[in-house]
C-alpha cells in the first residue's frame, strides 16, 4: 500500500527525559549516520507500517479498551544491534510493559490488523546507522509510565516527524 498513514503505537519519552538524553548525545564524538529527532523518542510497543485512514477508528477502540497498571521504566543499557541502531533498552523489563505490549499485540491480530510480529524487545532508539558504541558509562532513562500513543510517522521537509494522533491512560 503507498497511500494510508505509517503508523505505530509506542511511549512518548517525557520531554524533560528527552532533553536530557539529547544533551548527552550532543556532548559525544561525532559518528556518522542519523539521530533521532528529541521530539520523536519514543518506546515502541507494536509497529504497524502503512493502514488505510479508515481504519483509525477501530485502533482507537481496541487501544482504549486495554488495560494496565502504571509502571517505573528504567533505560539503563546501551545497546548497538549489527545493523548500527543505537539504543537505550531496561535491563529487566518491568512485567505491566511487557502486559501492555502483549494485549496490544494481540487485540491487533484479533481484530485483523497487521503489524510488525518481531518479538517485542523494549528500547528507546537515539541513533541509527551508528559504527560504534559510545565509551563511558550508560547514561539512565527513567519515568513512570502512565500513557501510551498511537503516532502517525510523517515524511516533512524538515525530516520525519511523528505525530501523536490520540492518546489512552494506562
Ligand atoms: P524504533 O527503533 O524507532 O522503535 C519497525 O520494525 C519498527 O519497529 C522499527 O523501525 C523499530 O523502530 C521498531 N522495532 C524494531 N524491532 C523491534 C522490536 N524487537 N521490538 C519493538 N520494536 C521494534
Amino acid at each position: 500500500m503507498t497511500d494510508g498513514l505509517r503508523l505505530f503505537f509506542a511511549l512518548p519519552c517525557p520531554p524533560a527525559e528527552a532533553e536530557r538524553i539529547t544533551a548527552w548525545r550532543n556532548s559525544l564524538a561525532r559518528q556518522p549516520g542519523r539521530s533521532v529527532a528529541q521530539d520523536n523518542l519514543h518506546v515502541t510497543l507494536a509497529f504497524l507500517g502503512r493502514q488505510p485512514a479508515a481504519r483509525l477508528a477501530s485502533l482507537r477502540t481496541l487501544a482504549g479498551a486495554l488495560r494496565t497498571e502504571p509502571f517505573e521504566l528504567r533505560l539503563e543499557r546501551l545497546g548497538l544491534t549489527a545493523g548500527g541502531v543505537l539504543w537505550l533498552e531496561p535491563s529487566d523489563a518491568p512485567a505491566a510493559l511487557l502486559q501492555l505490549a502483549t494485549g496490544l499485540r494481540e487485540a491487533l491480530a484479533e481484530a485483523g490488523v497487521d503489524y510488525d510480529r518481531q518479538e517485542f524487545r523494549p528500547h528507546l532508539t537515539l541513533y541509527r546507522q551508528a559504527d560504534a558504541r559510545p565509551e563511558g558509562a550508560s547514561p539512565v532513562l527513567a519515568w513512570q509510565v502512565d500513557r501510551f500513543a498511537l503516532y502517525h510517522s510523517q515524511d516533512t521537509a524538515a525530516g520525519v516527524r511523528y505525530r501523536s494522533l490520540a492518546d489512552w491512560p494506562i
